[in-house]
């Protein structure tokens, strides 16, 4: 089954937005097997952006995401890596559609509130990552039946 790794950023905690955020994703119908919040170490920060260590924004990256604590999360469902990226809209909250977490809630590029991977690879680096093997828990919800045919 298909997994993705979000995480709520130090701004999304501060402004009381974690339940909101997780709420879109259960209703929606996606299954959570991992969650906790922490602060993230400089170490953890620049692994998870890796990618953009060139970019000129990356210090102010790091410095964001290791300001307050952070909720990270792993959900499962298929389709749910490229299903969560839509809920979660463009990188810049501006031109976010409405009806999508950065749409909504956010107005600044540096304050998106929220993570999410971007593709299968991705995906797999970040939950391994951020997770221990003993960390998520394989279950099945008993709505099941009423979310897929
Ligand atoms: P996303 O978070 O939508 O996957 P990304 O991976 O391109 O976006 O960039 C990671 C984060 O870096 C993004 O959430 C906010 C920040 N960021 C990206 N582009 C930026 C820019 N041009 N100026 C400032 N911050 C930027
Ligand atoms: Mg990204």
């Amino acid at each position: 089954m298909e997994r993705t790794f979000l995480a709520i950023k130090p701004d999304g905690v501060q402004r009381g937005l974690v339940g909101e955020i997780i709420s879109r994703f259960e209703t929606k119908g996606f299954t959570l097997v991992g969650l906790k919040l922490l602060n993230v170490s400089r170490e953890l920060a620049e692994a998870h952006y890796d990618v953009h260590r060139e970019r000129p924004f990356f210090p102010g990256l790091v410095e964001f995401i290791t300001s307050g604590p952070v909720v990270a999360m792993v959900w499962e469902g298929d389709g749910v890596i490229a299903a969560a990226r839509k809920m979660i809209g463009a990188t810049n909250p501006l031109n976010a559609e409405p009806g999508t977490i950065r749409g909504d809630l956010g107005i600044n590029i540096g304050r998106n509130i929220i993570h999410g991977s971007d593709a299968p690879e991705t995906a797999q680096k970040e939950v391994s990552l951020w997770f221990k093997d003993e960390e998520l828990v394989s279950w099945q919800p008993q709505m099941t039946p009423w979310l897929h045919e």
